[in-house]
């Protein structure tokens, strides 16, 4: 090849390249197998070696440069970045509107542009006759770093406009981010070679834009969607927002497509909500939606105040986490005995509802946080999540802070505690400890045990303090008159609590079993068990080896089980309750259904569910006459979808499959068993 040749070469393999590359970052519809994609680069790379003056700054090879950075430098922008107002509802929403058109009086039409507001790090990037020759963060708004070499690595941001005639210079803004895929690639790793973890994906992009090893931030996989294009004089005679995101994304860049027209507040609440309950599936993170006024000549009329464009607003969802303090941690004493540590909080608004308390679960877990009282912490409740301590903040601990010690007695009985190495747990062993009996009897009354209705908490409370109940099966014994002389019940209500006591001997074997409170047996592993054991002298009878051989019990639940059984006053609550005529034995109906809602069905489970193991389950659909795969197809009738989002989700989206959380699966089973 003469000189000319190898030119025209390295021009073509660049083009392909090129296109190849925003094929599949971009598009996410890849034209080019991942070999020959290799093959040309390499040609490419070669031949850049060998003629270095034919590198251009916009050739795929420059993507990773070559020496580490000492340190970035300070870049001025030449338009600074303005930040967001933000709004929390749509009333908020309704005052921004109201502002905005006391400045435009008059208007009459307009339409918004909803955008997601994509939970990332914020990135100016300038183009100059088309090539990009700089990336900065945003920085405080008026001064960035300058990162180019980084935001090179970045394979959705084009390293030069797709477009004939480009504009001397274009600046266009947007956010980089990590998915929730890669952050937790990223989080397993460092874990793996004992390096801090990331709080959350924003926190790792930002870390990783400002990493003076290029050839780290590649590994990175970051991703970027622009969302503003700034031309001088408007060059391009641009008059809406809208037609601004297409021209981005003929450009080449990546524009999320999840973008919306609303001519008003009413479409913009309905976006709002409907991402506010969709975000869980998208594969990044979103903390709210973005409102611009479509028409940039209104925006420039409107202007900016000294902080925030007064054309757009971020209506942001509900916090998660947020920082508060922990006034005095109590102790609790459940059924089992356990103690349990409680945060008491100052009241925080999270997930629009007020938290003052979160489980600390054990004094392990309180060793772990290192957490004092008087500490502050972040709390975090999503949805219908039970609040939860996240993390301390060491550097806000006042001097008087102290340090949490578990009793040694037993807050409500006063009887010594015990801890086992092998247990995380501090319990009463005291049988006779109200705070147990209570607890025994209030889930042995409990919904998914033998749901004896009317007896709440409350009465419990009473029955207990009067001595008229010391164990369960003394709930057998109780009289009308005995009832009768508690607070607040008539003889009627009395007699109805005889006959609700009365009733729950008809409940079946299994909801008894679970009624037990054995530790670890939850109403799923109840069920299983109690259809393998007939009757619970042979579940009484059973070595832990052979509970365990059962499919989808674990060693832990069968010790828990046998050690259960050996216990003397556990065998004579069963001895009476047998006498009383409960159920402690089964209908030998076990086998696969063949009629029924989940027969014939195949399921996928995604990830962890936030109680049940996949094992359980599978074993309870397979019982129900479903069945289970481990692949997403087009043959999938449900995805079982646990806490986190993954891959499995996003296909099951794509192919449009029917979705059920651990609570819908079990309401599902729940209406099979009758
Ligand atoms: C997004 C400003 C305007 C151009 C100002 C209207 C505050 C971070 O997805 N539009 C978006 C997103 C962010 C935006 C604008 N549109 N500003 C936008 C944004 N779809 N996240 N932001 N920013 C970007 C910020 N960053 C750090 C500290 C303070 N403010």
């Amino acid at each position: 090849m003469n000189k000319e040749e190898i030119k025209q070469r390295v021009e073509q393999l660049r083009q392909q390249l090129q296109q190849a590359g925003y094929a599949y970052y971009v598009l996410d519809n890849p034209i080019m197998e991942d070999a020959v994609y290799d093959r040309l680069y390499r040609e490419l790379q070669e031949l850049e070696r060998q003629y270095p003056e034919l590198v251009t700054a916009d050739s795929p090879t420059q993507r990773v440069g070559d020496k580490p950075a000492s340190q970035f430098t300070s870049v001025r922008h030449n338009i600074p970045l303005y930040s967001l107002e933000n709004a929390f509802n749509i009333q908020e929403l309704a005052k921004w509107q109201e502002r905005w058109q006391r400045h435009a009086p008059g208007t009459e039409s307009f339409a918004y542009v909803c955008e997601l507001k994509i939970d990332g790090s914020a990135l100016a990037l300038t183009y100059e006759n088309g090539i990009l020759v700089r990336g900065a963060t945003r920085g405080d708004g008026i001064q960035g770093e300058e990162i180019t070499q980084n935001v090179r690595t970045i394979r959705s941001i084009p390293l030069r406009l797709n477009v004939d005639k480009p504009p001397p210079v274009v600046e266009v803004r947007g956010e980089a981010f990590l998915s929730l895929e890669i952050f937790e690639q990223i989080n397993a790793d460092r874990s793996l070679v004992g390096e801090q973890l990331f709080a959350n994906p924003r926190n790792a992009a930002a870390g990783t834009l400002r990493q003076l090893d290029s050839h780290i931030v590649a590994k990175r996989r970051l991703d970027f969607f622009a969302y503003t294009l700034q031309i001088p004089d408007n060059m391009l005679r641009l008059k809406t927002h809208w037609s601004a995101l297409e021209l981005l994304q003929e450009f080449g860049f990546r524009v999320n497509p999840h973008r919306q027209l609303c001519d008003g507040l009413q479409s913009v609440q309905e976006y709002y909500q409907y991402w506010d309950s969709r975000r869980q599936s998208l594969p990044y993170l979103t903390d709210g939606v973005v409102v611009k006024l479509n028409d940039l000549a209104l925006q420039a009329q409107l202007g900016f105040t000294q902080k925030f464009p007064r054309w757009a607003i971020a209506l942001k969802y509900p916090a998660e986490e947020a920082p508060t303090v922990v006034e005095s941690i109590t102790v609790q004493v459940g059924r089992t005995g356990a103690l349990t540590p409680v945060a008491e909080l100052k009241p925080v608004q999270l997930a629009g509802t007020t938290v003052s308390r979160a489980s600390l679960h054990n004094s392990d877990r309180i060793s772990e946080l290192n957490l004092y009282v008087g500490d502050t912490v972040i709390v975090r409740k999503a949805g219908e999540i039970i609040p939860e301590i996240v993390r301390v903040l060491p550097e806000l601990r006042p001097e008087k802070a102290k340090a949490f010690v578990m009793p040694h007695a037993c807050p409500e009985c006063d009887r010594p505690v015990v801890k086992l190495a092998s247990e995380a747990v501090t319990r009463c062993i005291n049988p006779e400890c109200p705070a147990i009996i209570k607890g025994s009897l209030i889930h042995w009354a409990s919904r998914s045990a033998l749901d004896i209705i009317g007896m709440g908490e409350k009465l419990v409370q009473q029955m207990v303090d009067r001595g008229l109940v010391k164990s369960v099966p003394d709930l057998y014994d109780l009289t009308v008159e005995q009832l009768s002389s508690l607070e607040r019940m008539g003889k009627k209500s009395a007699e109805k609590l005889v006959r609700a006591i009365e009733e729950s001997k008809s409940q079946p074997w299994s909801r008894v079993l679970y009624g037990l409170g054995i530790p670890h047996v939850g109403s799923v592993n109840a069920k299983v068990l109690a259809e393998e054991f007939p009757n619970v002298k042979e579940l009484a009878a059973a070595s832990a080896a052979k509970i365990e051989g059962i499919y989808g019990i674990g060693p832990e639940i069968a010790y828990s089980v046998s050690e259960w059984f050996q216990i003397p006053g556990n065998q004579k609550a069963i001895a009476r309750l047998g006498e009383a005529g409960l159920q402690l034995e089964g209908d030998a109906s076990a086998e696969v259904k063949k009629t029924g809602n989940l027969a014939g069905k195949t399921f996928v489970i995604t990830r962890t569910l936030p109680s049940m193991k996949r094992n359980e389950a599978k074993a309870l659909i397979e019982k129900a006459g479903g069945k289970v795969t481990t692949s997403v197809s087009s043959k999938t009738d449900y995805l079982v979808v646990g806490e986190k989002r993954g891959s499995k989700l996003e296909k099951g989206e794509a192919l449009g499959i029917a979705q059920l959380s651990e609570a819908q699966l079990l309401e599902l089973l729940e209406a099979e068993a009758g």
